[in-house]
């Protein structure tokens, strides 16, 4: 017996006569258990080294081609009424799905060493962070759950002082996508997962935990878990505020959260708290206060390169795992975007061949722990969490949505991220490039039914006397020639710095149905290489463009029934009726 809680204990020894390991072995987040997990992984090639003189402590994994990104068509919410589970989750009833996946784990670690890994979402000592134990028969997870989660001892001590937490199971199985689930049980406060060794499908405290069941305790307990990133905005004269920013997968959270401002504005300073998860609380100030539950980033690399997210870069020369990357002839990881050297294998160990497809995976990725980052804010440890001054939502959208707009207040706000939607991405099988709803960037993560999730927000703020400002960006908008309109990136602080006057009072915006957008030349756009009539073009509303997108947005949330608040619906007509 590894653990002095007997709950614990006794669902371990039913997981192993359930799934039948050689071995079972507690982690306990130490250095010797890791580097030898490791050398172990580097003999039987779950790892290959990276050049160790330019990257040292660098590996790569190459994970199955069939297993590169989420499988959301075999993701399961399994509530006992499927209404709860909503038409924005997969159901199945619980009973069946246990019966289901458990026929697939049973026997499936014959052979194989089970890891025991106690982790904690959140710091070590804050009211708001939350625990779990996943079982698993991949070392490539327990690597990464120890860099993207505090795990360990610390963790385990927690959960036995609170007896009780979060329940996942994961086991590789055969890696067959026919033989494939990722399940949550959340009147359960359990996850199983099979068949994948990839990301948010394995690393079960992050999309699985943090995301779909803390969202349902959240609603419980009157708290907000949600797909953001947290960034600390600093100005000259040394004020910081915090912002929490909704982008779908690959829309550019990371980037934005580490952001490194343009050379026309010295003296700000961007702080990285989080960069995919935050979970908000109610705070006895009327605000909302935000913590990361995560310790690392688990980033996409393609794009990632010196010009665009530098930080990313510096970080990235030690103690990281890259997974489905290329190498360079010197054995240096690759994707397109980072440099001007050339690959010689690609993702899938191949000699690169440009007819191949590209060298990275288009979702191929970095696992490197927070602390790496240069922006890393200290206040990312604080258990008190950050206050949050505004609420970002954006997508990928490549027509009518503005640069940027701001609510007209909370309840606006909740149908501005009730209304996201986005070009889909490779963090996903399935096609790309297709514009889905994404309501708050949690199509893929809420795990509830939406219906239920709008009201639950309508409702925070309602209690909050001091609530973030709400708004809305989009860095993706394109010319008729299919180019960026918007630089993007570094220059994403100019939109930070205007919401920032909003929120001090120093910006008066020009009211638009939609919203507010910028009055002239509240945007700072000194030293910017952008074409007047460009500005114009991303800070215009197009009204007949938004009447049709609001019809579809009405049509949408009717998908949801009696469970859509109407609260809602009338925040809709409100726009629509100021747009005729
Ligand atoms: P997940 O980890 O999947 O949740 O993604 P994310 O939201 O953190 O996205 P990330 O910041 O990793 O960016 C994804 C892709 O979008 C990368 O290839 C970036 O280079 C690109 N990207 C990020 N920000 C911008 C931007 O401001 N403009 C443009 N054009 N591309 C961007
Ligand atoms: C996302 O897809 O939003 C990610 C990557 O952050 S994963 O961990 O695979 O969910
Ligand atoms: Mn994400």
């Amino acid at each position: 017996m590894a653990s002095r809680l007997e709950s614990l204990n006794q669902w371990v020894s039913e997981v192993a006569a359930l799934t039948t390991p050689d071995e079972i072995v507690w982690c306990d987040g130490s250095e010797q258990q890791s580097e030898a997990l490791k050398a172990q992984m580097l003999a039987n090639g779950d790892l290959l080294e990276l050049n160790q003189e330019t990257h040292p402590g660098c590996y790569l994994h190459r994970s199955d081609p069939k297993d590169v990104a989420r499988v959301e068509h075999l993701t399961f919410v399994c509530t006992s009424d499927k209404a709860d589970a909503g038409p924005n989750n997969h159901w199945m009833d619980p009973a069946a799905a246990h019966a289901k996946i458990d026929g697939l784990f049973a026997g499936c670690m014959r052979g194989r060493t089970m890891y025991v890994i106690p982790y904690c979402m959140g710091p070590i000592d804050s009211p708001f962070s939350r625990c779990g134990v996943e079982i698993t028969d991949s070392p490539y997870v327990v690597e990464n759950m120890r860099l993207m989660t505090r795990m360990g001892t610390p963790a385990l001590q927690r959960i036995e002082s609170e007896g009780s937490f979060v329940k996942g199971l994961h086991s590789i199985g055969e890696l067959d996508p026919e033989r494939r689930f990722i399940m949550h049980f959340p009147e359960e406060l359990t996850i199983k997962s099979y068949g994948s060794g990839y990301g948010g499908n394995a690393l079960l405290g992050k999309k699985c935990h943090a995301l779909r069941l803390a969202s349902w305790q959240a609603r419980d307990q009157g708290w907000l878990a949600e797909h953001m990133l947290i960034v600390g905005v600093q100005s000259p004269q040394g004020d910081t505020h915090y912002i929490a920013a909704a982008f779908p997968s690959a829309c550019g959270k990371t980037n934005l959260a580490m952001l490194i401002p343009p050379e026309t504005h010295p003296g700000w300073k961007v702080w990285t708290v989080g960069d995919d998860i935050c979970w908000m609380h109610p705070g006895k100030d009327g605000r909302l206060w935000a913590i990361n539950p995560e310790s690392g980033f688990f980033g996409v690399a393609p794009g990632t390169g010196e010009k665009t997210n530098p930080n990313a870069v510096a970080m990235l020369d030690r103690d990281a795992i890259f997974t489905n990357v290329g190498v360079t002839a010197d054995n240096q990881p690759w994707w397109e975007g980072l440099s001007d050297q050339q690959p010689v294998k690609d993702w899938q160990g191949r000699d690169y061949q440009p007819g191949n497809g590209p060298a990275a995976h288009p979702n191929a990725r970095f696992t490197v722990s927070m602390r790496q980052c240069n922006s890393f804010s200290p206040e990312a440890d604080n258990p008190a969490g950050v206050p949050i001054s505004a609420i970002v939502f954006g997508g990928r959208r490549a027509s009518l949505i503005p640069l940027v707009f701001e609510a007209r207040d909370w309840a606006h706000g909740v149908l501005v991220g009730a209304s996201m939607a986005s070009e889909t991405t490779a963090a996903a099988t399935g096609a790309v490039g297709v514009v889905r709803r994404d309501p708050m960037a949690m199509k893929p993560f809420c795990g509830y039914n939406f219906g239920d999730y709008w009201q639950h927000w309508l409702k925070v703020g309602a209690g909050l006397s001091n609530p973030p400002r709400v708004f809305h960006v989009n860095w993706f908008r394109k010319s008729a020639e299919g180019r960026f309109m918007w630089p993007g990136f570094g220059d994403n602080l100019r939109v930070l710095q205007w919401m920032i006057d909003r929120c001090d009072g120093r910006a008066q915006g020009r009211q638009e149905p939609i919203g507010v957008l910028p009055a002239e030349g509240e945007l700072n756009t000194e030293g910017l290489d952008i074409a007047p009539q460009v500005l114009d073009e991303l800070l215009t509303v197009d009204s007949e463009g938004w009447r049709a997108e609001l019809e579809a947005i009405g049509e949408y949330m009717a998908g949801f029934g009696e469970r859509c608040p109407p609260q809602l619906q009338a925040e809709r007509e409100r726009t629509e009726n100021a747009l005729n």
